[in-house]
């Protein structure tokens, strides 16, 4: 590698961006045929443009990122998900949106992919258990999806549960937390243009051990919130109950937006191990709101970012 830390380097530099923008240049030469057909609405993105939000840094192999995964639903190890997660059935699929909303309802995976444009964002992922990763995903804004069902006034946070399924998820009988998962975000957060469903990753419909069909990501905070195979989201006044801060409150706040200045309780924040890196890689510093500062540190103006943590 020619760069101290793998985010160094740029796209141009990296062999497996070669071997991507062949697929894509592939895909866009099938053009939009495929689109809705062959590949389905998962893949649809792949004409797109690269976005504006993208870090350039390399992405890590879709090996790497769909067999290194926390699905506690389908056990606590990290090699878990990618041996369970196939037994989970992903079609058909709905989405409960409720609470707060002009349009209530069950919305099927067609529903919700019908009104909102696909594109590729390559994101940063940093957990907070100090490992991060770079995943090309692909999905839309969540704020087309809030858009569509309008959010009423005096809604000031969104709410998010993942499917419990004891059948399919070998972890749910395990009580590893109170299922099920629960995440939440204010609604500006919600809103926020960095913050999308993602329903692919690289070429692919999203394996189910990253949370098919559909999950959520939000790059400046800690991977927990990017609640997987949602099955719920509520329009809501308070601030809803999440997963992680139920079960260890003095551990895991409600924001959990990334910051190097403040330490979790038991490990050090300020840096983090690549996944990917090799063996005796060094760990790379972890960035303010994870390099997404420039894009959302105005959301928390005033706020202070050790209490509100
Ligand atoms: N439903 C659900 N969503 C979840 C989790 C989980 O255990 N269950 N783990 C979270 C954590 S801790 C992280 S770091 C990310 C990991 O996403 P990935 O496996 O796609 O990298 O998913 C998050 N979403
Ligand atoms: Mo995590």
């Amino acid at each position: 590698m020619a760069g101290r830390y793998r985010n160094e380097l740029n796209w141009s530099d990296a062999t497996p961006r070669a071997a991507f923008m062949n697929r894509r240049q592939l895909m866009a030469g099938a053009g939009a045929l495929a689109v809705g057909s062959i590949g389905g609405p998962a893949l649809a993105s792949l004409n797109a443009a690269p976005s504006a939000f993208s870090t350039d840094a390399e992405p890590n192999s879709l090996k790497e990122i769909s067999n290194y995964n926390n699905y506690y639903e389908f056990g606590v190890g990290k090699e878990d998900p990618a041996r369970n997660a196939g037994a989970l059935t992903t079609d058909p699929w709905s989405v409960k949106i409720d609470g707060m909303v002009d349009r209530p309802g069950d919305y099927s995976m067609d529903d919700i992919l019908k009104g909102v444009s696909l594109e590729e964002r390559i994101y940063r992922l940093r957990c907070v258990e100090a490992w991060s990763m770079v995943v090309p995903w692909v999905g839309f804004e969540l704020a087309d999806l809030l858009n569509r069902v309008g959010v009423q006034p005096g809604a000031k946070y969104i709410a998010f549960e993942t499917a419990v399924r004891p059948d399919e998820m070998p972890g749910i009988s395990r009580g590893y937390l109170d299922w099920p998962y629960r995440e939440g975000l204010r609604l500006d957060e919600a809103m926020h243009p960095l913050t999308i469903i993602a329903t692919g990753l690289y070429d692919e419909p999203i394996p189910n051990q990253n949370g098919a069909p559909l999950r959520l990501v939000v790059p400046w905070k800690y991977g927990f919130k990017s609640i997987k195979s949602i099955v719920r989201i509520s329009a809501m006044e308070k601030e809803p109950p999440t997963s992680w801060n139920m079960a260890n409150a003095r551990e895991y706040g409600f924001y959990s937006n990334v910051n190097p200045e403040v330490d979790h309780p038991r490990w050090t924040q300020a840096s983090e191990r690549l996944i990917g890196g090799g063996l005796f890689a060094k760990r790379q510093p972890t960035q303010m709101f994870n390099g997404y500062e420039e894009h959302v540190a105005s959301l928390y103006t005033g706020m202070d970012l050790k209490k509100s943590f």
